[in-house]
């Protein structure tokens, strides 16, 4: 599947009929994470299903939506629920917001999601700001014709997660009395959770969270020319690290229990953006 500029020019002329608002960042809201949306000023709300070319979300705790308006004054467009490529979905379409949100005069996203722990330093609840990634997934949104109008063949990938967007968080957090974590999130395709053995991989190769979305996301990101902060909440510690099993359940829960400060630091964020 390629997506074409007349595909994305599409979907972002509809959402521009139903909105005057020119956002400038993107929030990609995680598992759970969606509440952030019901903070939104002004909102307008529009179904994926409703969008040209936009999949549709199919995993609880991703309501499914596009809310635009605006956020401590800052013009935003907000993904309530994303997709994954457990669903089904194509890596073009789970990128395809991505592209729109440029469009539309997106130049800085947050990209947030609900993560295992892999760190053993880390506690349920914790947040953590996303270093860099491992793509576990062995695939890449990128493969295929490149078209030069929506960025480079090669895209540099060093500097994926933005220094200072990164120091902005830290500062933010210190300001708020939020303890935060920093690390690097390994991409996975789940559905099924890792087992112990490849959490103990994972964390070998460097890895201390791990999530099934978000590095797709990021590399067109990067790719489209757009700055990235990516936040993870750790909602429960990975495999083989505490005696009970994984469940969807307790990420959702967790989320409810963070939102609070989450909802604090990503507002103290957009004020300073
Ligand atoms: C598993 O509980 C689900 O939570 C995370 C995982 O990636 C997976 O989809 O969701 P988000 O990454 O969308 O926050």
């Amino acid at each position: 599947m390629h997506i074409s500029r007349a595909q994305i020019r599409e979907a972002a002329d509809m959402i521009q009929k139903q909105s005057s608002i020119q956002p400038r960042i993107g929030l990609i809201l995680g598992s759970g994470l969606g509440v952030l949306a019901e903070e939104i000023q002004d909102p307008v709300t529009i179904p994926y299903g409703q969008i040209p070319h936009f999949p549709i979300s199919t995993v609880e705790g991703h309501a499914g939506q596009l809310v635009i308006g605006t956020l401590e004054n800052q013009p935003v467009v907000v993904m309530q629920g994303r997709f994954h490529l457990y669903e089904g979905h194509e890596l073009a379409s789970v990128t395809f917001p991505i592209r729109v949100m440029k469009e539309l005069g997106v130049d800085t996203i947050l990209v947030t999601n609900a993560a295992g722990g892999v760190n053993e330093s880390f506690e349920p609840g914790d947040l953590m700001i996303i270093r860099d990634h491992i793509n576990l997934m062995f695939r890449n949104p990128l493969i295929g014709p490149n078209d030069p109008e929506l960025g480079p063949r090669f895209p540099d990938m060093s500097q994926a997660y933005d220094a200072e967007l990164r120091q902005l968080a830290h500062r933010v957090a210190e300001e708020q009395g939020i303890k935060v974590q920093e690390g690097v999130y390994a991409g996975v395709l789940g559905p099924s959770y890792e087992t112990p053995a490849e959490i103990r991989m994972i964390r070998k190769v460097g890895g201390d969270a791990v999530g099934m979305s978000t590095v797709p996301e990021v590399i067109v990101a990067r790719h489209a020319g757009i700055r990235v902060l990516g936040i993870s909440c750790i909602s429960n510690m990975a495999a083989g690290i505490l005696p009970q099993p994984l469940s969807h359940e307790e990420v959702m829960e967790t989320a409810e229990r963070v939102k609070e400060k989450f909802i604090g630091l990503v507002r103290g964020i957009l004020r300073q953006l």
